[in-house]
């Protein structure tokens, strides 16, 4: 969602003039939900990542209420709800490596991001777009590269991704990726830039369903949620296949705020696989 940092230095100098030298903290928040039934012929688990508040006092509207939304899709499995405190770089680093101990390639992972996003001139020449996506935590922001590197260390398995943030599209790298087009099953690989960009393998599959393309923003409401988060909720229908879901709740959207669908590595049977029971 759109971002409207306030300089670090700006708060600490409100703080002072306030009288108060430490801004008081929420305390941390991580919620883990376990129905006990990871016995099934696929083991699911989840992480929901919402940030209405980061450290610096940013808000980002309806960003608590879509890691809700989304967990409430998930109430067949596992699921950590990792809320502004919590969700610390090292933090949501932590909920990500435990929900995926164990799991086997077939095995699915939900994760999905609800906050800010941001950008930055590309720090390792692997962006068509000349900029670096990140996404805003609590405490610092988690570039793409860095996620693309952290994904590789994963078991592999199949990750599905919910990015509802500015410059969702470019919250992972990785060259190879395909953007999937509602209507026509056109199928776009991403430009192949060299071979010192190769870098990061991972044999698991990604699917990832975001906002937004990685030059726009997404929005949301206090109180409501995320546009994007809140439109696929409302096309919920049981037994709809992953990309029929998205193409259902893309056509929705207003004109100012295009999602993504993008993969890596993913299977048919992955991408077209029923996407909620
Ligand atoms: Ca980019
Ligand atoms: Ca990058």
């Amino acid at each position: 969602m759109k971002l409207f940092r306030i300089p670090i230095a700006a708060c600490l100098f409100a703080a002072l003039l306030t009288g108060c030298a430490t801004m008081p903290q929420p305390n941390p928040v991580v919620t883990i939900t376990d129905p006990g039934n990871e016995t099934g012929p696929i083991t699911r688990r989840g992480v929901c990542v919402g940030l209405l508040t980061t450290a610096d006092g940013t808000r980002c509207p309806g960003a608590d209420v879509d890691a809700r939304t989304v967990a409430g899709w998930m109430a067949d499995r596992r699921v950590a709800l990792v809320l502004d405190a919590a969700a610390t770089v090292a933090g949501v680093k932590t909920q990500i490596l435990m929900a995926a101990y164990g799991l086997m390639p077939d095995d699915l992972l939900s994760v999905s991001f609800s906050g800010h996003g941001t950008q930055r001139p590309d720090v390792s020449g692997d962006e068509t777009d000349g900029m670096d996506e990140g996404l805003v935590l609590f405490d610092d922001v988690w570039w793409d590269d860095d996620m693309w590197l952290f994904i590789c260390g994963l078991p592999p398995c199949r990750l599905e991704l919910f990015t509802d943030t500015c410059h969702a599209e470019g919250n992972w790298r990785r060259l190879g990726r395909a953007i999937h087009v509602a209507g026509p099953r056109y199928v776009q690989m991403e430009l192949d830039l060299g071979d010192e960009v190769r870098r990061g393998e991972w044999e698991g599959q990604l699917i990832q369903n975001a906002g937004c393309r990685e030059e726009s923003y997404s929005y949301g409401i206090e109180g409501y949620g995320g546009t994007w988060t809140q439109t696929l909720d409302d096309k919920r229908v049981a037994g709809i296949s992953r990309l029929e879901w998205f193409e259902a709740a893309k056509a929705e959207m207003p004109a100012n705020q295009e999602p993504v669908f993008a993969t890596y590595n993913a299977s048919e049977a992955f991408i077209n696989g029923e996407a909620l029971r």
